[in-house]
C-alpha cells in the first residue's frame, strides 16, 4: 500500500496502479502486474534471490513500445526491486522477438488531450529518473532494435550488450518524426559517446546498425543473438564482485549532475513537451510518420 500511494505521488499516475501480484518458482521470486482491467501483464520480473539478480523482460506485444501503462508498470517494478536490498543487479531485456523497444508509444503523443500529455511525460521522466539513477547494477540485453526512447532505456544502464545481427538498429531517431530529443535524452547520449557524436546523431536522427553503435561506444559488447542474456548474466558476475557502495557512490558522482538538472526543472520540463507536442504542426509530422510506419510494412 504504502508503495502504491508512494507512486502515485511520485508518478502522478493516480487511479492508474495495476494489482501487485507475486508468485515463487524454485526458489525465484517472480513478480507481475495485473491492471485493474485485467490485461496481460507488460513486464515480467524473474528474481534469482541466491544471486540477487533480477532479470526484467518487457513483453508488450507488438513491439514494447511505451505507453502510460507500460511505463507505470515498469516504474512500479523499478520501485520494487530498487526498495529490495538483496536485489543487487537488474538485467533488462525483451520477450519480443525482434524488437528491444520501439521507444515512447507514438499514440500517447498523437491526439491526445494536454492533461493526457502532461500525465505521459511525467511517467517518462519517472522511469528515466529511476533507471538513470539506479543503486542497482544494470544490464541492457539487447535482443533487437531499440530506436528512440528504447535506445534512452538502454542509455541509462551500466552496460549494454547487444545481438551481433546488421537488421537491427539503435539511435535517438527523434528529428525523423520531426519532434526533438529533449535535454535530458541529449545529456544521456553525451555521458555515453560524447558531444560531437550526438551533435550529428541527434541532428540528423541516426540509427545505427549494432556494429556502428559498438564502433561508437553506444553499445558495449556485439554477442551472437542467442548469447545476449548469458552474456548478460556473466556479465553481471563480474559487476558484482565490486562492493557496492563504492560502485553506487561513483556511479552517483558520475550522474548527479545530470539527474539534478532534469529534478530541478520537472514541471517545466513537462510543460515544455505539452506545448510543443499539442502544435499543430507537430501533430501533423507524427501522423506522417504513423503512415509511413504503416505504408512501410504493406
Ligand atoms: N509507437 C506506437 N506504435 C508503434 C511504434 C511506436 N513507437 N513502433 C511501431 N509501432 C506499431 C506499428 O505502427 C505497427 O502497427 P500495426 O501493426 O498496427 O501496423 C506495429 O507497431 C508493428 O510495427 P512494425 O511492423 O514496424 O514492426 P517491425 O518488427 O517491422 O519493426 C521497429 C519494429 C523497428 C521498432 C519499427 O516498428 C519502428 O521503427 N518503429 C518506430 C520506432 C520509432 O521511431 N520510435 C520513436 C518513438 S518517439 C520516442 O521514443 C522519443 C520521443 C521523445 C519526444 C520528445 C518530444 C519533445
Amino acid at each position: 500500500m504504502a508503495l502504491r500511494a508512494a507512486l502515485r505521488s511520485k508518478c502522478g499516475l493516480t487511479g492508474r496502479l495495476s494489482q501487485l501480484s507475486s508468485c515463487s518458482n524454485h526458489g525465484r521470486v517472480c513478480v507481475a502486474q495485473r491492471r485493474n482491467n485485467s490485461t496481460s501483464p507488460k513486464i515480467k520480473v524473474d528474481f534469482d534471490q541466491s544471486t540477487g539478480v533480477a532479470v526484467m523482460r518487457m513483453q508488450s506485444p507488438p513491439v514494447n513500445s511505451l505507453s502510460l501503462d507500460f511505463l507505470t508498470e515498469l516504474c512500479i517494478n523499478l520501485e520494487k526491486l530498487e526498495m529490495d536490498k538483496s536485489c543487487r543487479g537488474l538485467i533488462i531485456t525483451s520477450s519480443q522477438p525482434k524488437v528491444f523497444s520501439a521507444g515512447l508509444d507514438i499514440m500517447e503523443m498523437y491526439g491526445k488531450s494536454p492533461e493526457r500529455c502532461g500525465e505521459f511525460w511525467k511517467a517518462v521522466q519517472e522511469m528515466w529518473l529511476k533507471l538513470y539513477s539506479s543503486n542497482m547494477i544494470t544490464i541492457a540485453a539487447i535482443n533487437g532494435s531499440s530506436p528512440a526512447g528504447g535506445c534512452l532505456m538502454s542509455l541509462t544502464c551500466d552496460y549494454r550488450i547487444m545481438a551481433d545481427n546488421p537488421r537491427y538498429s539503435i539511435g535517438l531517431n527523434e528529428t525523423q518524426l520531426g519532434i526533438v530529443a529533449p535535454f535530458w535524452f541529449k545529456d544521456t547520449m553525451v555521458n555515453t559517446v560524447g558531444h560531437r557524436t550526438t551533435e550529428m546523431a541527434l541532428e540528423l536522427g541516426l540509427l545505427y546498425s549494432s556494429s556502428e553503435a559498438l564502433k561508437i561506444g553506444l553499445v558495449d559488447q556485439l554477442v551472437p543473438e542467442d548469447q545476449v542474456l548469458t552474456t548478460a548474466t556473466q556479465t553481471m558476475t563480474k559487476w558484482l564482485a565490486i562492493p557496492d557502495h563504492a560502485r553506487q557512490i561513483t556511479k552517483s558522482m558520475m550522474r548527479k549532475p545530470t539527474i539534478d538538472k532534469l529534478t530541478s526543472n520537472r514541471e517545466a520540463d513537462i510543460q515544455n513537451f505539452v506545448s510543443f507536442i499539442t502544435k499543430d504542426s507537430i501533430q501533423k509530422s507524427l501522423r506522417m510518420y504513423l503512415e509511413m510506419l504503416k505504408k512501410r510494412k504493406s
